[in-house]
């Protein structure tokens, strides 16, 4: 349904040659690469109406700050957030997610309990490590099978009056497996713990509805989505975002300052301290419109494709072993050939144009299960083709014949 050959017109990178070879992008777990349309939105706004927001009476002010502010908009309608201002506008992943961990440390006492899983990306781990830290709560870990998905029985048995918070990633950059959030987060509201869903690697493949799994938290990066870097997106419920105390102090996050008390201002202005990335917050939502013009059930279906056809033609390599082998997974695909270092195979197919990403995936945790220093992930998105399995297909064939 999606004209592949169409869509890879407008993203100009992929004309590229690396090293001499046309460029074979997949590394878009780590970030995806952007339409002209996101470059264009960049441009136009700081060509036509670049100006602070949220402060001038003056023309250009007004406009950057309706730009702005319909970008919400548009972030609220994809999410489907009651309310526009339940969408803060942050750095990105991480820093939503230290936005609640350090919110959360009034809301702590010795003894609370924390849930994360065993497949997070250190983002989602060490926030809370450093919460509970400063309040004396405990972590505890969901594991997870060999297949890599999380153990719902043991979930279960953790669960208890002392869970204050879960947090867990929708999809693991690592593995891949689209972990059964609406359950995690049924379960935790019914012993009172709020939920925090970590969107970094579900956002581009799949369109959540925070109302619908009635989560507490939702964090995602724009970069995942063919925006820009340096933009995400914090959810909260409006209850939630309420209670947390702001993160940041500073400009146009108050309704009034004198030396004696600030008072702070409305949702969302209260977590949106200093002057925010307003061209990169504008053009997340042509992002965000060019990706529902696609069709995000077309995007799914045709990246499972690739999936599916990348799975049975790289385990053709003998000794190739996948890591993430779940049924729910998205367009993922991690492994090792034999016992050659991932950073070897990773370096010689670059050189033939192959761009993958290499090592622990900022995941120690899932390698340290899996006992091995590293994976070759391979992340596909739904500009890469068939033809391109196949380029990755000879170059790992190359590489594990000049280094065995
Ligand atoms: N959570 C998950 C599940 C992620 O995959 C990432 C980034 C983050 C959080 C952090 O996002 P950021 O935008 O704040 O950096 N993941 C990866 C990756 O897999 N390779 O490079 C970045």
């Amino acid at each position: 349904m999606l004209d592949i050959k169409k869509i890879r017109v407008d993203f100009p990178i992929l004309k590229q040659q690396i090293n001499g070879k046309p460029l074979v992008y997949l590394d878009n777990a780590a970030t995806s690469q952007k339409p002209q349309v996101v470059i264009d939105s960049i441009v136009n706004y700081y060509t036509t109406i670049n100006a602070n927001i949220h402060r001038g009476v003056h023309t250009l002010s007004q406009k950057a700050t309706d730009a702005f502010e319909q970008a919400r908009e548009k972030l609220q309608k994809h999410f489907n957030a009651k309310k526009s201002y339940e969408i803060i506008f942050t750095a990105g992943t991480t820093h939503s997610i230290n936005i609640v961990a350090t919110g959360f440390t009034s809301l702590l006492q010795k003894g609370d309990e924390l849930i994360v899983s065993a497949m997070e990306h250190h983002s989602n781990i060490v926030p809370w490590q450093m919460l509970c830290e400063r309040t004396g709560a405990v972590l505890k870990i969901i594991p997870m099978n060999s297949a890599g998905e999380l153990l719902m029985n043991e979930y279960g048995k953790l669960l208890s009056k002392k869970t204050k918070l879960v947090f867990v990633n929708h999809v693991s950059n690592a593995l891949g497996t689209i972990n059964p959030i609406k359950e995690i987060i049924d379960k935790a509201h019914q012993v009172g713990a709020a939920v925090l869903i970590d969107g970094a690697q579900s956002c581009p493949h799949i369109k959540s509805d925070v109302q619908a799994l009635d989560v507490d938290f939702y964090v995602a990066s724009a970069h995942k989505l063919c925006g820009p870097t340096g933009v995400g997106i914090l959810y909260g419920k409006e209850a939630w975002l309420n209670k947390l105390p702001p993160y940041q102090g500073g400009g146009e996050m108050i309704k009034e300052v004198t030396f004696e008390k600030t008072t702070y201002a409305d949702l969302p202005h209260k977590f949106e301290a200093g002057t925010p990335n307003i061209a990169g917050v504008i053009a997340f939502g042509t992002a965000i419109d060019y990706l529902n013009n696609l069709g995000f059930d077309n995007i799914a279906t045709y990246e499972n494709e690739l999936l599916q056809y990348a799975t049975k033609k790289l385990l053709q390599i003998e000794g190739l072993k996948i890591y993430g082998t779940s049924k729910h997974k998205t367009s993922v695909i991690s492994f090792n050939i034999d016992k050659i270092h991932p950073y070897d195979i990773g370096t010689i197919i670059d050189k033939l144009g192959v761009e993958v990403r290499t090592g622990h995936h900022c995941a120690q945790p899932i390698m340290d299960f899996y006992k091995i220093p590293g994976t070759v992930r391979a992340s596909f998105s739904f500009y890469n083709t068939f033809e391109e399995v196949d380029v990755l297909y000879n170059a790992l064939i190359r590489a594990k014949t000049m280094l065995s």
